[in-house]
């Protein structure tokens, strides 16, 4: 039985997979793919993965793509140390905040990280070089997406994304008070996709939101993830973005 996962940094999609391997205690062999030298777009990596994106978990040969898949496969084989429910109820929880944070909260932080993060990376890339690199990306959304990094996403898309991150917020915080995680009683795979793409980070990446004060029963669950061995263990992984940049991936909080 041979488990590879090829991930970037410790944040976003890379860490919610990450996390789940780390609570299942499963061995495997990490290979980090540098999103900073555009390692996602280059011949070896495309063959593996054709949409050209982190993370991605082979398994035996089987690979794995899209996190929240790759969460659900972890569970079907190794369900010993378990993330999801077992009674059809929990599953179904679980599965509406996934789906929740897949497409109600996790573009939205990713456009303000690229913003601020991918944009200045891009910007620093010379236009003839810049179109070459662009050119090599398998997927159209995602070439848009590089080409608006480099030139600014516009404030109104910025301020409704904003908007989007708020909305989750105080969706969480006040679902937390009758709920000790997001599908109940149980800590899941929904609690560790929340957290990976917005609750690590959304202090620091919004602090006009004021959370501490605003969300205070989304900052108690935050620290409770936060403070899992298998959380702390995933976010020790290798950070190689520039500190100065860092602000938005896996840095301690
Ligand atoms: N839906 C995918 C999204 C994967 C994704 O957006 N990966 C990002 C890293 S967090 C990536 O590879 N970005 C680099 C790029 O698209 O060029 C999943 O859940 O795995």
């Amino acid at each position: 039985m041979a488990l590879k996962y090829y991930h970037a940094e410790p944040a976003a999609n890379s860490l919610k997979s990450m996390i789940p391997l780390m609570e299942k205690n499963l061995e495997f062999e990490s290979v980090y793919v540098d999103l900073h030298k555009f390692e996602q777009h280059s011949e070896w990596f495309v063959k593996l993965n054709p949409e050209g994106q982190v993370p991605v978990l082979d398994h035996d040969g089987a690979v794995i793509t899209h996190t929240t898949v790759i969460n659900e496969y972890l569970e079907d084989v190794f369900p010993e140390i378990p993330l999801r429910p077992y009674d059809p109820v929990g599953k179904a929880r679980m599965r509406y905040w996934n789906k929740f944070v897949d497409e109600q909260v996790m573009n939205y932080v990713s456009m303000h990280g690229w913003h601020r993060m991918v944009g200045v990376l891009a910007r620093g890339i010379e236009s003839g070089e810049f179109d070459k690199l662009v050119e090599r990306i398998p997927l159209p959304d995602q070439r848009k997406k590089w080409r608006t990094a480099r030139s600014g996403f516009s404030e109104a898309d910025l301020a409704n994304a904003t908007d989007k991150i708020t909305y989750a917020c105080r969706k969480i915080d006040d679902h937390l008070a009758d709920n000790p995680w997001l599908a109940g009683e149980m800590y899941t795979t929904a609690d560790i996709n929340f957290y990976s793409h917005c609750g690590m980070m959304v202090d620091r990446m919004f602090p006009e939101l004021e959370v501490a004060s605003n969300f205070p029963r989304l900052v108690d669950w935050c620290e409770r993830v936060h403070a899992r061995p298998a959380v702390q263990k995933a976010l020790a992984m290798p950070n190689h973005t520039n500190p100065a940049l860092r602000t938005f991936t896996g840095e301690a909080r």
